[in-house]
């Protein structure tokens, strides 16, 4: 029998971590051990059933400056004091339709606003309100989004799932599971295409790393040497199906690998690491260097939507993860580093609170859009060269 062919991470992905090895088959197999992994402290043991979000870690010396940390703070603050109020408003039935909260995984995006630039494209699914807010999008055009009014960001006629804002370069929004994940890739061939130099960032869920459509984009974004950064938010649950029920590789990881694509694992109650492996797949990405998919390991403490009372997880898998938050971990280094007093925070979170609670106030005072709006924003070509009567 064939030896196993353990594949050397590509030249690319220097800063990458190395991949684990293939599990060996049978006895006779051999395995390279500069390649099995070795227990790695803030990831929790392979097997475990609850893998998902890694211990954080509270850093006690900073990485990064103190306007670095105030920036990230007053962003997460921002996501979760803005969803808090509108899971309120939707159990108020102020906001109707579908709501996917993202309370508790604001890292994912904090860390990579401050790695990126302002010329990068964003794309996401449906849990999609904390990337514009981080982009600069005004909380009112998302709150009035949320109410279906017409001076929310998509005119009040794509609610919750479908926000966008060209002005900050947020692509959506999309409701169908994996669907933005060509679409990423397409969007990184125009930068390229058009030697912009700025890349795109694509995020999906874990679900989403089931689709056919990954494998597809994938394959193209690899050997087109796209400027894509592909990021699996792996919160443990596709709806209420945890990584572990849909398939036999739970190291999401991992996927990339099979088209050579730099891949590695981040602990995404983190915004110091996620910061640092977007900034090293940037820096790959502009190089002309193609492709990266990063895992964030990170957690939802709040049910998949509004209708979700997320009985397949027990409450002290919740609380084990919610005494990791990330927002916490933030504040615990800019207290214990003296960048700010608890006076100066409690002033951000007092200054946010006011603009939220101004963003319910807008939209409870803008209209609802008019009927002839159903006919606006629809694409339509009339000589489009492949319809045939
Ligand atoms: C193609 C498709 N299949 C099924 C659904 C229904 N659906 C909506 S969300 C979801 C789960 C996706 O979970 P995940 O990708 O892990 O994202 P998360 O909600 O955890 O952010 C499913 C199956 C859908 N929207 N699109
Ligand atoms: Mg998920």
């Amino acid at each position: 029998m064939a030896e196993t062919k353990v594949k050397a991470t590509p030249k690319a992905s220097n800063s990458a971590k190395k991949s684990p090895a293939p599990k060996a088959a049978g006895k006779d197999k051999k395995v390279n051990p500069d390649t099995v992994k070795q227990p790695d402290p803030v990831m929790p043991p392979a097997g475990d059933p609850h893998a998902a979000a890694p211990r954080a870690t509270s850093t006690d010396k900073p990485q990064f400056p103190k306007e670095t940390y105030m920036q990230w703070y007053e962003q997460m603050v921002l996501m979760r004091k803005f969803e808090e109020k509108a899971g309120q408003l939707y159990g108020q039935q102020k906001i109707k339709g579908f709501c996917h909260l993202y309370i508790g995984q604001e890292a994912c995006v904090a860390g990579a606003v401050s790695a990126l630039t302002k010329g990068d494209k964003w794309i996401t699914a449906y849990r999609d309100h904390a990337h514009p807010l981080a982009l600069g999008t005004s909380p009112n055009a998302i709150m009035a989004e949320l109410f279906a009014k017409a001076t929310g960001c998509s005119k009040g006629k794509g609610g919750s799932m479908h926000i966008f804002d060209k002005a900050v370069n947020f692509v959506g929004g999309h409701g169908i599971v994996g669907a933005q994940i060509p679409m990423g890739a397409g969007i990184a061939f125009a930068e390229k295409y058009n030697k912009t130099g700025n890349l795109c960032i694509c995020y999906m869920g874990d679900g989403a790393v089931r689709q056919g459509a990954l494998h597809e984009a994938f394959n193209m974004a690899m050997l087109w040497k796209l400027p894509v950064i592909f990021v699996v938010e792996n919160n443990g649950y596709a709806m209420g199906t945890s990584v572990q029920r849909t398939s036999n590789v739970t190291e999401l990881y991992t996927l990339g690998e099979s088209y050579d694509m730099p891949s590695e694992p981040v602990n995404a109650m983190s915004v110091e690491d996620v910061h640092n492996a977007v900034a090293r797949a940037a820096e790959r990405a502009r190089a002309g260097e193609g492709p990266t998919f990063l895992e964030f390991k990170t957690y939802r403490y709040k049910g998949h939507s509004m209708s979700d009372p997320a009985k397949y997880r027990t409450k002290e898998e919740l609380e084990d993860y919610r005494s990791r938050d990330t927002i916490e971990s933030v504040r615990h280094t800019i207290l214990t580093n003296k960048m700010a007093t608890e006076e100066e925070l409690a002033a951000i979170d007092e200054k946010i609170k006011a603009q939220v609670q101004e963003s319910v106030e807008f939209a409870e005072n803008s209209p609802y859009p008019t009927a002839d709006e159903l006919f606006k924003d629809v694409y339509v070509q009339q000589d489009y060269p492949y319809i045939r009567d």
